[in-house]
């Protein structure tokens, strides 16, 4: 899915710090060959500044607390360029391919040809795609919805980029068309955080900030790529090591961010080379092994706690928790052997987990994806609070849970109402803030859409932002999926592989990018996002359009909305000439947002209210709930391993930048597949080897792959990893967590052998 690669696959161990020059020369390159040296480097200078710029589209990571340093990373800015590339689509470029070309194109090429600048319909006649003006564009929607049966015969997904307030109307709107169909890629990321935190806390979201990770005592990081995917984080683990704090890293490969950072705005550790430790401890555990690892740390606390009374924080346990007692027993009357079957690491390992944990006065646990897309991903985040609450480690300075969410804007959304199951207590308020009447009946989520597309129960399909084809499971039954509707419809900035696979009628819909400036009758406007911390700032962008006829997020769902309900009463064309009119919309119908255009235009923003953090939990019981979930059995059965799909280093989830995976050593290649040398010599596979890769489903069909290498890795036996989105093919539609519903995309069972 990636560019033509440039040479031989080549694999070589990476010895050098995360980010420092290796970060800054890949920068540089990228620069030169999206032609942006002039305008990316001043756009960059103005990147997550106290509200005067524009937020990092790129990751939630939050911004430094201390406003002034220059708070970017590689990936951001390679992210922000790819945005702010010359290149540009036109109609000439639709005129020249068809879709049926343009399908047979690679997900590079396709969004490389630049950005899209203006609306444009699918003709089957010719099968190009050709212009429309946004008025008879936004018609053909209208029409499409007002002609269903059933206000759910339509799916509406959002991808986390999406700002505060495009996010509110686009809520509003399918609400007010009656549906609560509202799938997100939150559904395929975090959904089990949210479900976990509600579940132990009464509330979905961490508890952490910035400053709290700057006086933790312990960092445990459980299945993150940070030095990828939240590169700014290396800043707070370098921060972190200084003052000497631990750093527990948890993930069956070491990344890079398990290893050495040289942190690249600051001047003086860059030249002099001097790099920094950004861990004091590395843990494999096997693929979804995290869960047995946790309780194994919270049973050697427990036995500790017979003769140590300060292993435990009992107070807190008494006034805060309900559940402990059941908790313990599960914890006492599970076998240590058993923890280490299912961790795959020794007990002593944990042991050496617990110690550190046992010795920090303030502890944050952070994850990612490692953690969340597995079966048990609820359970997994459920034990880490039950780990938490046993020393008391919430609602004080330096400690708590830190879920590293993965869109720019992600954690935004489901605050500003994109929910597939809102709440009575959600849909009473905008009922009466918005005078409608919103559906009760929970809606789908990104699986069941799917599925209702497969029994051609979906005609029409929105996508704000994304790209639903290629970041959904089980690749040809979403493509099928998404050609039974009626209209698909993608309001996008780039040419994508789900504006080639498409339904009977399809409309791309370009908009402004987040860097670019959002002229409307009042003005230049704003919007704004939160980060992974509950910090909800503004962004301003500043670069001219990449087209005059692009239109804003917000103006776009306005005129899906006006067409769709010609009738409403929302005023939305007025809420599109000042977004502080939305704003004031939503301070009235949301929670925490009080006073929204005041605060938000406060230097660095403001947090939303995180009742959890207050020690009040919002719980049936009043208290943080501990929880007492079965273990899971994760040992992939004899000849089986169990892969885990991931990002390289060099895209951004189905933007491939290139084939190239810097920090795991990977050169021009993707069709890869990660394995322990001793599973490879089991199987007869040569390194660089070809080999076919299958997955069994739970329903036991088969997928597979052929012809991918095989790279030896530093990876525990009976696990492998790939590369997401080529690897989705292997992930059945029908293999979501019960817990959460989330597609299994870090645990498929798979055979792999010498290619035939
Ligand atoms: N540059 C860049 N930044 C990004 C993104 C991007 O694509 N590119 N995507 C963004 C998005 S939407 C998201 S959600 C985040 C994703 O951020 P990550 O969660 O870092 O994403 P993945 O690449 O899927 O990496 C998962 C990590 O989990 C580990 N892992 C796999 N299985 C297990 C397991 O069972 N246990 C443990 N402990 N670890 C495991 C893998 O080795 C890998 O290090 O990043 C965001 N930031
Ligand atoms: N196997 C496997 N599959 C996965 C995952 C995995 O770990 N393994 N991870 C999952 C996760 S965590 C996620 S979040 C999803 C990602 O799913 P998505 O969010 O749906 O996908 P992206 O690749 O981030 O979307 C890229 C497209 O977004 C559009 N875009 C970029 N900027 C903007 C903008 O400002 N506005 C609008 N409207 N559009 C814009 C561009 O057209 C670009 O082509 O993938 C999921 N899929
Ligand atoms: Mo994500």
């Amino acid at each position: 899915m990636g560019p033509t690669p440039e040479g031989e696959p080549r694999f070589e161990p990476y010895h050098h710090p995360a980010a420092g020059w290796g970060a800054a020369k890949s920068v540089t390159n990228f620069l030169v060959r999206e032609k942006a040296l002039v305008d990316g480097p001043r756009a960059i200078m103005r990147m997550n500044h106290e509200n005067t710029g524009f937020d990092c589209p790129g990751c939630a990571w939050p911004d430094d607390t201390k406003g002034l340093h220059l708070d970017i990373c590689e990936n951001g800015i390679k992210h922000v360029t790819w945005e702010m590339t010359s290149k540009r689509v036109g109609r000439e470029f639709f005129a020249t391919h068809s879709v049926t070309e343009l399908a047979g194109w690679s997900d590079y090429d396709l969004e490389n040809q630049g950005r899209l600048t203006e609306p444009m319909v699918y003709d089957p006649e010719s099968d190009h795609y050709v212009p429309i003006s946004w008025k008879d564009a936004f018609e053909v929607v209208g029409r499409a919805l007002r002609g269903l049966d059933d206000p759910n015969q339509a799916s509406y997904y959002t991808s986390g980029r999406l700002g505060n307030e495009a996010t509110f109307l686009y809520q509003l709107m399918a609400r007010e068309l009656g549906t609560n169909n509202l799938p997100d890629c939150s559904n395929m990321c975090h959904e089990a955080s949210g479900r976990a935190l509600q579940a132990s806390l009464g509330t979905g979201k961490g508890t952490v900030d910035l400053a709290d990770w700057q006086t933790a005592d312990a960092l445990f990081i459980f299945g993150v790529n940070a030095a990828s995917n939240a590169p700014r984080m290396l800043t707070a683990l370098a921060e972190a090591y200084h003052r000497g704090a631990a750093i527990v890293h948890v993930n069956p490969l070491v990344e890079a961010a398990a290893t050495r950072t040289i942190v690249p705005h600051d001047f003086t550790d860059m030249a002099l080379f001097k790099s920094t430790r950004t861990s004091t401890l590395n843990l494999q555990p096997r693929i979804g092994g995290d869960m047995a690892l946790v309780r194994g740390m919270a049973k050697a606390i427990l036995e500790q706690s017979a003769t140590d009374p300060k292993a435990l924080d009992q107070e807190f346990i008494e006034r805060h928790t309900h559940g402990f007692d059941a908790y313990r027993a599960l914890c006492e009357a599970t076998p240590w052997e058993e923890l280490e079957r299912q961790s795959g690491l020794t007990r002593a390992d944990i042991l050496k987990a617990a110690r550190v944990y046992g010795e920090a006065d303030r502890s944050i646990v952070s994850w990612c994806l490692g953690v969340t897309q597995h079966e048990h991903g609820v359970d997994t985040v459920r034990e880490i609070v039950n780990l938490l609450l046993l020393r008391g480690n919430l609602g004080r300075e330096g400690a708590g849970p830190s879920p590293v969410r993965g869109h720019s804007n992600v954690q935004g959304n489901r605050t500003c109402g994109i929910d597939h199951r809102p709440s009575d207590a959600f849909l009473d308020r905008l009922a009466e803030v918005c005078a409608i009447e919103p559906p009760r009946a929970h809606g789908m989520d990104t699986v069941r859409t799917i599925e209702a597309m497969s029994r051609g129960e979906i005609k029409v399909f929105v996508c704000m932002g994304g790209n639903f084809a290629l970041a959904a499971p089980d690749t040809p039954v979403t493509y099928a999926a998404l050609r039974t509707c009626d209209l698909t419809v993608q309001v996008s900035t780039k040419l994508n592989r789900s504006h080639v696979v498409h339904g009977a009628g399809a409309l791309i819909l370009p908009c402004l990018g987040r860097t670019e400036k959002d002229h409307q009758r009042k003005g230049v406007q704003s919007t704004s996002v939160e980060d992974s911390m509950s910090m909800v700032h503004l962004s301003i962008g500043m670069k001219r359009p990449a087209s005059p006829h692009l239109l804003s997020e917000p103006a776009i769902v306005a005129g899906m909305a006006r067409a769709a309900l010609p009738d409403s009463a929302t005023p939305w064309e007025w809420y599109i000439e000042d977004y502080d009119r939305i704003r004031d919309t939503m301070a009235k119908a949301l929670d925490g947002f009080e006073d929204f255009n005041r605060r938000v235009r406060l230097p660095l923003g403001f947090r939303i209210k995180q009742p959890a953090r207050e020690l009040v939990f919002l719980t049936p019981s009043g208290r943080a709930e501990f929880s007492a979930a079965e273990l899971p059995d994760v040992v992939p059965a004899p000849g089986t391993l169990a892969l885990g799909t991931m990002r390289s280093h060099d895209q951004w989830n189905t933007t491939i930048y290139s084939d190239n995976d810097r920090y795991r050593g990977v050169k021009n290649l993707r069709t890869l597949v990660f394995m322990n040398r001793a599973d490879m010599r089991e199987r007869g596979i040569a390194d660089l080897g070809p080999v076919d890769i299958t997955s069994t489903a739970r329903d036991g069909s088969r997928r597979s792959l052929h012809g991918y290498l095989a790279v030896p890795y530093d990876i525990p036996r009976g696990c492998a990893a790939g590369y997401m989105p080529e690897m989705n093919v292997l992930c059945a539609l029908g293999d979501y967590s019960t817990q959460s519903d989330q597609p299994i995309m870090k645990h498929v069972n798979v055979t792999i052998a010498p290619s035939g």
